[in-house]
């Protein structure tokens, strides 16, 4: 059957929208294609409706037309902002409620049936138990609204790596950021149709409406579950509409289920962005780093190096899935098809190539209005804007004392606006890495860049991540904390599993084709509290020193913590950084190094025995290492 097939595609939305099971010929209908698949999905989502209790059903296809109506619909309804279209066509500006402008970690949930699957460093709920706790808050929780049904796809559909799933959301806003995001639409609804599994996923900003009464601009509820069943696939979310807990494919889907599934098959889904390097002798190389949130992926993965002759493609700048591959190497995709990106920092001078991905079509949300109906946030202009309205839609002036934008604003747009986007980006058997990088937020202690000796040392290093909190999610900004793989919020299973897992990967890869580990840190602090090392695109130096050590043309030097460059071998042509800043770059403090490792062992010992025996064995061996120096 032909895709035009599967669904009614008028050219608007009626303002009543569709209605599926009356089976009136509307826009937004429910597929009349059979299937086993399909079976299930229709039982699902009638279920869910007669649990939610929505006034429609609204089947979406992900049409051109279709995207273009929902927008119109959120702007008439005050809940987007069309900009002004001379600067930023195709886009708009959301707010949020200023309670709902982050991930919210605390109410993040893992309801595995055994508490032990899910790990000290998730909040774990016995299934039973949350699904009698939240399925009163889903009762009748889409009164009043549209009930959305969004067929996606992470990765290329039908891809080898690629694996679908539906939402069911009562938010315009998320069916609009998800079309951004993945892939929707026609050709997903023909793989369940076909059998393929997929994942369930259901969302609610928990706000029904009484007949006639006025709709928010930003509905949420104060109470909110974002909850996770790993052991029957499904997320359920209820009570906010932002990035993570809204867009259930991310960090729900992609790394919470995907992760689980992964172990079970034997990959990893990671908190990763994913670069093609090309040296100036036009070698390929490809990258994957994992930092925790708002510390440097979207910016590396569209890194201009400030050395001539290199060349970055973005593959993508948030998450990877990597799998080993039969010729021994680990091949990774993005399984995103957009970012959704951090604005505050995002400049000319940081980060060129997402500022040129923004030129339209994108979706804002909590930056700041100017006053000619385009966007601003700090750091995207040196010169600040005399006057704006600030992210809660209150004037403001650079005398306001507070930020025009939130700092955790962000913005939404498809990845293939990215002036530097791989080609291939949509391969769907993905690349070969060569290296993967760890990072995080250190004002102290960690070096610019180390190299894990091996990968059982590789994965010490990234289970020891620890970073400063930033304004991604909800806590206290600054705060360290460790972030072990930057997966500790998207991990969704036992954590000392995960470290397990990543041990048996490396075992399933030829030991001279496995991608090396590397640490980096840009965020190294002096005394005096300014950043020690340019970062942006000068942090190319440090991917031109990783890159010569895969190719073994650069030796290093050993350290107790792991493998470190000659200064000398570092680029530094161009920049200005002072010798004492360098020497304190790589500064390693013994003390300081055995105070953290008892933090490691205090944290290792909270996983019971279960951080395998091969991780305290690096433990041991670094404490030895750091004595035997004097
Ligand atoms: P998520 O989307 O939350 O996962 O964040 P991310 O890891 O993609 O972080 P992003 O690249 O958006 O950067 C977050 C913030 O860190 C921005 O304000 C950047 O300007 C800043 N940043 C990124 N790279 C560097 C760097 O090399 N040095 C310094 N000092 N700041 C950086
Ligand atoms: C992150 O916090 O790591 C993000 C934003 O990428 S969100 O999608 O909200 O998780
Ligand atoms: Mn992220």
């Amino acid at each position: 059957m032909a895709i035009a097939d599967l669904f009614t595609r008028p050219a608007a939305v009626p303002a009543d929208g569709g209605g599926a099971s009356s089976g009136a010929a509307a826009f937004g209908r429910r597929p009349v294609l059979a299937g086993a698949g399909l079976e299930d999905l229709f039982a699902w989502v009638d279920q869910v409706a007669a649990l939610t209790q929505p006034d429609r059903i609204h089947w979406v296809d992900g049409s051109r037309a279709e995207n273009e109506a929902l927008l119109r619909q959120q702007v008439d309804e005050g809940k987007l902002i069309k900009l002004n279209p001379e600067w930023r066509p195709g886009s708009y500006l959301a707010r949020s409620h200023p309670s709902d402008v982050a991930r919210t970690e605390a109410r993040t949930f893992i309801a595995s049936a055994r508490e032990e699957d899910a790990g000290p460093t998730n909040n774990w709920v016995a299934p039973d138990e949350i699904r009698a706790t939240i399925t009163p808050l889903f009762e009748g929780a889409m009164r009043g609204r549209t009930m959305y049904v969004v067929p996606f796809s992470m990765g290329a559909v039908g891809g080898p790596l690629s694996h679908i799933g539906v939402q069911i959301t009562d938010s315009a806003y998320a069916v609009t950021s998800i079309g951004i995001m993945t892939r929707v639409g026609t050709a997903v609804v023909e793989q369940i149709a076909a059998g393929t599994p997929w994942v369930k996923t259901v969302h609610s900003v928990g706000a029904p409406l009484a007949p006639g009464a006025p709709d928010a601009a930003w509905p949420c509820n104060d109470e909110k579950y974002i909850v996770h069943f790993p052991d029957t696939l499904e997320v359920w979310s209820f009570g906010s509409g932002y990035g993570g807990n809204a867009i259930l494919a991310k960090k729900c889907f992609a790394l919470r289920i995907a992760s689980v599934i992964g172990r079970d098959e034997g990959w990893l889904a990671e908190h990763m962005l994913l670069i093609r390097v090309i040296s100036p002798e036009g070698r390929r190389f490809h990258l994957a780093a994992a930092f925790p949130s708002a510390c440097g992926k979207t910016n590396l993965a569209m890194l201009r190096p400030t050395i001539p002759g290199w060349r970055v493609e973005t593959l993508g700048d948030d998450i990877a899935w990597l799998r080993p591959g039969e010729d021994g190497r680990l091949w990774a995709i993005n399984p995103e098809a957009g970012f959704f990106g951090v604005a505050p920092g995002t400049g000319e001078s940081t980060n060129v190539a997402a500022v040129e991905t923004l030129w339209g079509n994108t979706i804002f949300t909590n930056v700041a209005l100017r006053p000619d109906g385009d966007v601003w946030w700090e750091g995207l202009t040196d010169d600040v804007p005399a006057e704006l309205t600030d992210w809660e839609g209150k004037a403001w002036t650079p005398a306001s004392g507070r930020p025009a934008a939130h700092p955790n604003s962000r913005f939404t747009v498809s990845a293939g606006q990215c002036p530097q986007i791989a080609p291939d980006w949509e391969t769907p058997a993905g690349v070969p890495l060569d290296g993967i990088l760890f990072g995080g937020r250190r004002a102290t202690n960690v070096p610019l860049v180390v190299e894990a000796t091996d990968w059982t040392h590789g994965v010490f290093l990234g289970s020891n991540i620890s970073s400063e909190r930033t304004a991604a999610a909800e806590g206290t900004v600054g705060e360290l904390r460790r972030d072990p793989f930057a997966m500790l919020p998207f991990c969704g299973y036992n954590m000392a599993d995960y470290f397990g897992h990543w041990l048996k990967v490396g075992q399933q890869l030829r030991f001279d084709r496995a991608p090396r580990i590397f640490q980096v840190n840009w965020f190294r602090k002096g005394d005096d509290g300014r950043f020690l090392w340019p970062g942006f695109g000068d942090n190319a130096r440090v991917i031109d020193w990783i890159i010569r050590r895969i190719e073994g043309r650069v030796p290093a030097v050993d350290s107790p913590i792991g493998r470190l460059p000659r200064t000398d071998d570092l680029n530094l042509e161009g920049i200005d950084v002072p010798q004492a800043d360098l020497e304190a770059l790589f500064q390693i403090d013994r003390d300081l190094w055995l105070q953290e490792t008892d933090l490691t062992e205090d944290f290792y010992r909270t996983f019971d025995g279960r951080v395998p025996a091969a991780l305290y064995a690096e433990l041991a061996a670094l404490r030895y290492r750091l004595r035997a120096t004097a």
